[in-house]
């Protein structure tokens, strides 16, 4: 760990441990005898809290004073991870911390260990809320994250025997230090019941409306500071828990109905109990949509009563707030501002939409058609019956807008539709969210266009100037300083401490090191001890001895078919079989690492998880490979896995069916670290193989174009395409042939046939094409002083995707607040 730029003093230390025992003792009440790992933790971040909150409510009075305009970001899921580092690198106080602890002999390395993560989302949408939140609070953007703190994060994922089996996750268990409970700032969340229409006062009024709701849950705050870079600025993310409603529930009891008393406010608290753990499949259901609602109608009542605490009036909303919503799973929002501008405020219909269109802004995150959020109109009539009203007169307002510009064509026109009527009657989000907002983003150039061609086209045609790019990014501070602290500190020794400040245009001065041997060589013995540290993980963890001189090939994220872990099990195969052919061969030793969780009811997916663990077994065991090839599947994979694999991949595995990966993220994260990247042009490799440059990545495989073009025909054609390469026959025909399960030979037909009859997702069509980059990146490894000079050149050309840049576009192109 370096990052703390001036060693501290031995006044800074004591006091810093003063603070700590204090805590231990005050807060905790524990004897430093008697405490455990955990009570250390929890003493040495309520001591880090502590130093962040005098800074806290500076900023938060100086916003107020200087009358600063506010971002609200709404998002379901923040994949925030661990705290404790992040918080101590960014106040410059981990060397304080380590010396403060070492001095009473608690180690420092050891119980930051026992920080929970807190998984509170499914993978690259909820990382990226996190990685904004410390890049807006380093920007010194006076932001606000709004969000569900569920009881229970995404499931942790045990493997027993190659099955995925989805435990329970407690991050609560030992309660939560950095965050402040809010008993007073509360509210009241109405669902269900009726509406009643009063007529309109007189000539040129509106009919008033009052939602009688039938089930009230209570709102309560849970405030979390995010500190930026040098503590520059702290912000608030703000999660809201759900408790029933006490009297409501308490006539009941005192009624005699003890039962339906005690089911009801079971039923109100299960709303913030658990994270979805889906991540592109549908949810489908009750649970979901009153999560929705409940924290963007909480939080928007917040950021309302805020605004008008400091201006008085709701007419200049959008000068003073901009709304950001993080897909469509806040998209109720529209709606519900609606509501209390025109239904509790009594602002006119016309001014209340002025106002809703210019304080939001919507981000798109996927195109694929499951993931893509209706309701339908039965469930939100019984669940929220005035914003189905709303919606409705949404809808009729805006297709009368487009009749009156002379657009009568009847498909554009239920294509823009809010409701969709072919398939029952549901209400798209995804339009309600356009329609919505002034301003609608993709995450990487290649998904912007698309959305422009594909499930928005119609809509962008009606309005060509709402939709804009904004590539995506990661914070350096997380994802180089504290997970990579040797490589840092081999960055800063050539380039000086400055470029820990301004990382985004410093980066590139490493370039010319990347034609100094020496330098390479320090770059490579540096990636070889995280790779020592990820092998002891590896053998701690799945009992499995791997080489760290052998390559490291990565692939971790979701799994899911599009991000094709298939085509990766594949070239494992077909790479076992020439071995097994050739054993005296001069191969590459690789160790192929695979990590990720499956959806519970995504069945393809656990099936996928199940044959990388036979593919392993049977690989590792296989006295004929002599360990050149090792297959391992770590468990559990969570931001803090993340944190241990990254800095120590070579290769990293980005090999999505071109046009399906909005952007990724990971794939940014690894050549930061100095990884080479496999990759298909797809999201963000398109941006990355333009700053990187296309010599110093192994790009292959069909575009976009070249995929959609092919789905159009419809003349493509698997079984053709597997007769011409043998490898690939063999492969499939061994995996089908039950060569990795003799236990249940018949385990991988179905998964097996579906690749030979169906083959959505190309990856049959990208093998040879696969087969032959892997062929490039050995014989680039082959070739050390090019392979370091192009992982150096990885690291120098990755500037472009800090969150601080992507941030800085929003700030400036969307909510104009920079
Ligand atoms: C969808 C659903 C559907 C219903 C059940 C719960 C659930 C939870 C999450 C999602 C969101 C899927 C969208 C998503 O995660 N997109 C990812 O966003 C990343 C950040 O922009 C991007 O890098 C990835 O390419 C993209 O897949």
């Amino acid at each position: 760990m370096t990052q703390q730029l001036h060693a501290p003093t031995a006044d800074e230390v004591e006091a810093f441990r003063e603070t700590i025992l204090a805590k231990l003792t005050y807060s905790i009440g524990k004897d430093p005898e008697h405490a455990s790992d955990h009570d250390w933790f929890e003493a040495v971040a309520l001591a880090t809290r502590d130093r962040m909150i005098d800074q806290w409510m500076d900023r938060t009075r100086e916003s107020y004073r200087q009358g600063k305009k506010r971002v609200y970001y709404l998002s379901l899921e923040f994949l925030i991870g661990r705290l404790l580092i992040d918080s101590l690198s960014n106040l410059g106080l981990l060397e304080t911390a380590r010396q403060a602890l070492a001095g009473i002999n608690v180690d420092f390395e050891r119980i930051r260990l026992t920080e929970p993560d807190a998984a509170l989302g499914n993978g690259g949408l909820g990382r990226l809320a996190a990685c904004f939140m410390e890049s807006m609070a380093t920007l010194g953007i006076a932001a606000h994250g709004y969000g569900i703190r569920y009881d229970h994060g995404l499931f942790r994922q045990a493997i027993v025997d190659g099955w995925q089996h989805e435990q329970t996750e407690t991050w609560l268990n030992f309660g939560n230090p950095w965050e402040f409970e809010r008993p007073e700032v509360s509210y009241l969340i109405g669902f269900g019941g009726s509406v009643m229409a009063l007529p309109a006062e007189g000539p040129g009024k509106e009919p008033r409306h009052f939602w009688h709701w039938s089930e009230g849950v209570r709102a309560i705050a849970y405030d979390t500071p995010i500190v930026g870079w040098r503590g520059a600025s702290v912000n608030t993310l703000r999660l809201w828990r759900a408790r029933a409603e006490a009297d409501f529930h308490l006539e009941r009891f005192n009624a005699g109905d003890h039962v339906g008393a005690v089911s009801e406010g079971a039923r109100a608290e299960s709303i913030s109990r658990v994270l979805y753990p889906a991540d592109s499949t549908e949810a489908g259901q009750e649970l979901r949509l009153r999560q929705e609602y409940f924290f963007v109608a909480a939080s928007l009542q917040d950021l309302l009563r805020r605004h008008m605490d400091q201006r008085g009036t709701l007419l200049n909303l959008p000068e003073f707030a901009s709304i950001q919503l993080n897909d469509t799973h806040p998209a109720i929002a529209v709606a519900e501002l609606m509501r209390l501008l025109v239904d509790v405020n009594g602002i006119a219909w016309n001014k209340a939409w002025e106002l809703t269109v210019a304080t939001m802004s919507y981000t798109n995150h996927t195109l694929l058609p499951e993931a893509l959020e209706t309701w339908s109109v039965g469930l939100m009539e019984r669940l929220l019956p005035r914003h189905m009203q709303i919606i409705y007169l949404i809808n009729a307002h805006h297709l009368d807008a487009l009749r009156e510009r002379g657009i009568h064509n009847l498909e554009l026109l239920r294509s823009v539709s809010l409701i969709e009527e072919s398939n029952g009657r549901r209400v798209r989000m995804g339009n309600l969210a356009f329609l919505g907002s002034h301003s609608i983003n993709g995450v990487s150039a290649l998904h912007t266009g698309l959305m422009r061609e594909t499930v928005f086209t119609d809509l962008h045609s009606l309005f060509p100037n709402r939709i804009s790019n904004k590539t995506n990014g990661i914070t350096f501070r997380r994802w180089l300083y504290q997970s990579n602290p040797q490589l840092t500190a081999l960055l800063v020794e050539h380039l000086g401490e400055e470029l820990l400040d301004d990382p985004e245009n410093m980066l590139r001065q490493l370039e010319p090191y990347a034609e100094q041997a020496q330098f390479r060589a320090r770059f490579a013995a540096q990636r070889l001890e995280n790779k020592q540290l990820l092998a002891r993980i590896i053998q701690e963890q799945l009992g499995i001895e791997v080489d760290p001189s052998a390559l490291f090939d990565v692939h971790v994220k979701r799994i899911h078919e599009y991000k094709r872990q298939l085509l990766n099990l594949l070239h494992t195969v077909a790479l076992y079989q020439a071995i097994r052919s050739d054993p005296g061969g001069n191969w590459v030793p690789r160790v192929k690492i695979f990590a990720g969780k499956a959806a519970a009811s995504y069945h393809t997916a656990k099936m996928i998880i199940k044959l990388t663990n036979d593919i392993a077994r049977t690989i590792n065991d296989d006295p004929t490979v002599r360990g050149l090839l090792k297959v391992v599947f770590l468990p559990n994979y969570n931001v803090s896995l993340a944190e241990r694999i990254i800095p120590a991949a070579d290769l990293s595995e980005q090999i999505s069916t071109a046009g399906l990966e909005a952007s990724g993220t990971s794939n940014m994260k690894f050549a930061l670290n100095g990884a080479l990247t496999i990759g298909t042009l797809d999201g963000a490799n398109v941006e990355m193989s333009e700053q990187i440059g296309l010599e110093h990545m192994f790009i292959f495989g069909l575009t976009a174009q070249e995929v959609e073009a092919r789905k159009q025909a419809g003349e493509y054609n698997a079984e053709a395409t597997i007769f011409g390469s043998s490898r690939l026959n063999e492969a499939l025909l061994s995996i089908r042939d039950g060569a990795f399960s003799a236990d249940d030979p018949a385990r991988y037909t179905a998964l097996i046939d579906g690749l030979k009859w169906q083959d959505t997702f190309m990856v049959c069509a990208d093998f040879e094409a696969y087969w032959h980059a892997q062929l490039e990146v050995e014989a680039r490894w082959r070739d050390p002083n090019n392979w370091w000079r192009s992982a150096v050149l990885n690291t120098a050309r990755t500037g472009w995707f800090s969150s601080d840049r992507t941030i800085r576009e929003y700030a400036e192109d969307i909510w104009k607040v920079l």
